[in-house]
């Protein structure tokens, strides 16, 4: 048929009136009249307003940014044995609102037992949970002792919620499938290495999905992310002491006796924590550092708290965490100077 010829066609109503007949039965067919996953009859354009996406296992195995505000139905790997709710979805849920669920391995659409309320067991992101709490507690005016609550309200206080949605789920399980929908793009995908960094989040920070610890520091990747260290530089801060020698229990918090993994001097007296290069100015040039006055041959000092960087402070060394370690009032980077206007050869 010419161009010309579907051109006097398109001319007769007749074939009009049959085209929009066509076009009616596609669109119902695209668009049937459906129930939801909590069993309810969906209005088409509601439906398609938010739309719904499904992750495969092998999608999820190697990581997906589940996308906010979608209707996402993935499947875990049946090789998951277990994974927390945190590592599975990133660790950012103080931040970000999500909420879903898990079906049951015998669900059953056609069962009224899966219909009635949520088909499965549920879980919330933290921020979801104070969202819930804050309006939960918004529904009761403030109670006080010429109001106290009624004996309702109190009821639904001493239940920790006046609806069904509570949080239930923590741990998943290899083979589940579960629904979730949240505010924010969230990152999905499996723990193999058990670094508590998803496979998603490894990809996104480069780090090695099969090492827990990439950089050989002795703080597991996962770690080292959610603390802000650096997960593929052994010394984060550049101060000659390595992450797992300052976070001694490697737990990524700074804790008592420990110097921090992301400052060069910890205690703010001057000498770095561990033993850095000095170039003029008293900038630390190290191995890291790519400035043009940083280069091979260039007059440096070596200076610094832990020169042996053994994570002690042994005979002759000063604490990077304390400013004053003898506690005789001089601090312990003028103790360095007037040792060098001794002249002295340990300083
Ligand atoms: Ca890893
Ligand atoms: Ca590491
Ligand atoms: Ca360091
Ligand atoms: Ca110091």
């Amino acid at each position: 048929m010419s161009s010309l010829e579907i051109h006097t066609l398109l001319k007769r109503p007749t074939v009009w009136i049959l085209l929009a007949l066509f076009l009616g039965s596609v669109a119902t067919m695209t668009v049937p009249m459906e129930t939801d996953l909590l069993g309810r009859v969906m209005n088409p354009a509601k439906k398609l307003a938010v739309p719904w996406r499904t992750f495969e296992a092998a999608e999820v195995s190697s990581g997906v940014t589940i996308p906010a505000h979608s209707h996402v139905i993935f499947h875990l790997p049946l090789n998951i044995k277990r994974i927390t709710r945190k590592v599975l979805l990133g660790r950012d849920g103080d931040k970000i609102k999500y909420w879903g669920y898990c079906f049951p391995e015998d669900y059953d659409p056609k069962n009224p037992v899966h219909t009635a309320g949520f088909p499965g067991k549920l879980f919330l992101s933290e921020a979801e949970r104070a969202r819930r709490e804050a309006e939960r507690l918004s529904k009761f005016p403030k109670y006080s002792i010429y109001r106290p609550p009624t004996a309702k309200e109190l009821r639904a206080i001493e239940s920790g919620s006046n609806s069904m949605i509570r949080h239930q789920v923590e741990i998943f399980y290899g083979g589940m499938t579960c629904y979730i929908m949240t505010d924010q793009p969230l990152p999905l995908g499996t723990d193999t290495d058990n670094d508590f960094l998803n496979s998603y989040l490894e990809g996104d920070r480069r780090t090695d999905p099969f090492n827990a610890d990439t950089d050989g520091d002795g703080v597991p990747d996962g770690t080292e992310v959610q603390a802000g260290f650096d997960p593929l530089r052994r010394d984060s801060d550049n101060d000659g002491l390595i992450d797992g020698i300052e976070d001694k229990n490697r737990n990524g918090r700074i804790d008592k006796g420990e110097s921090d993994p992301r400052k060069r001097d910890s205690d703010a007296d001057g000498l770095c924590d561990g033993y850095c290069r000095i170039i003029k100015g008293g900038r630390i040039c190290s191995e890291f550092t790519t400035t043009k006055d940083c280069i091979p041959g260039i007059k440096v000092q070596w200076r610094g708290e832990d020169k042996n960087l053994n994570g002690l402070v042994d005979e002759s060394e000063t604490s990077p965490i304390s400013p004053d370690t003898d506690g005789d009032g001089i601090t312990d980077e003028q103790e360095y100077f007037n040792c060098l206007l001794a002249k002295k050869t340990d300083c």
